[in-house]
């Protein structure tokens, strides 16, 4: 079947730029990067809802020209994209608002066995985008304080001090924050209800920033 592509870093017309493409042909257009930030990416064909809840999602980081302030302080960045899964191709099912599950980067629970790292003393960057494609994300990490968020990545956009960052469904921030102490630092949605269907991950800080208590990877 037909898809198409929705870049939200992009000015373009929806019209004539995120046009259906039909198996076994192409498409293509050229965009500026000019605006800097944390972009979602989706296939924009019709009904949208059941592209997005089939999986047809991404992120784009649009770093600004200069980086970003204080980019010398930042010891280690992750990208964090969460997203619902739906049965495949039910349409009710995504309607209704009731995904099976809510994931970080496609899957349940899989950052939590194979934990995100870091050392005592570091500081982090998460670069996130919420898919959606219905529920809104409040964003939290356990254990520390979010002491700068950039909405939607832009520079222009500084908050300090967060708990909790909102992000909406096709939205996305930067979330920096220090960890100090060793040990395991859930990172979640507080929406709690979504976390408990899979978006939970683990920073686990240790010593030497290696994983000391879970698998290998690739196991
Ligand atoms: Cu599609």
């Amino acid at each position: 079947m037909q898809h198409s592509v929705d870049l939200h870093a992009v000015h373009a017309a929806p019209s004539k730029k995120f046009i259906d493409v039909m198996p076994n042909e192409e498409g293509e257009f050229t965009y500026m990067a000019d605006t800097p930030g944390v972009f979602m990416y989706h296939c924009g064909t019709q009904p949208v809802l059941l592209h997005i809840g089939n999986g047809m999602y991404g992120m784009i980081i649009v770093e600004p020209k200069d980086g970003y302030p204080g980019d010398a302080s930042v010891d280690r960045e992750y990208t964090l994209v969460q997203s619902e899964w739906y049965k495949e191709n039910d349409y009710d099912a995504m309607l209704g608002e009731a995904p099976e599950y809510v994931v970080f980067n496609g899957s349940d629970f899989a950052l939590s066995k194979h934990p995100l790292l870091a050392k005592p003393g570091e500081r982090i960057r998460l670069y996130v985008v919420n898919a959606g494609p219905n529920e809104v994300s409040s964003f939290h990490v356990v254990g520390t304080i979010l002491d700068r968020v950039f909405a939607d990545g832009n520079p222009a956009n500084v908050q300090r001090g967060l708990q909790t960052a909102l992000i909406p469904a096709g939205g996305g921030a930067v979330v920096e924050f220090t960890v100090l102490e060793e040990g395991d630092y859930p990172i979640v949605t507080h929406q709690f209800k979504d976390a408990a269907k899979g978006a939970v991950a683990v920073l686990r800080v240790t010593k030497d920033g290696t994983d000391h208590g879970g698998m290998p990877m690739g196991h």
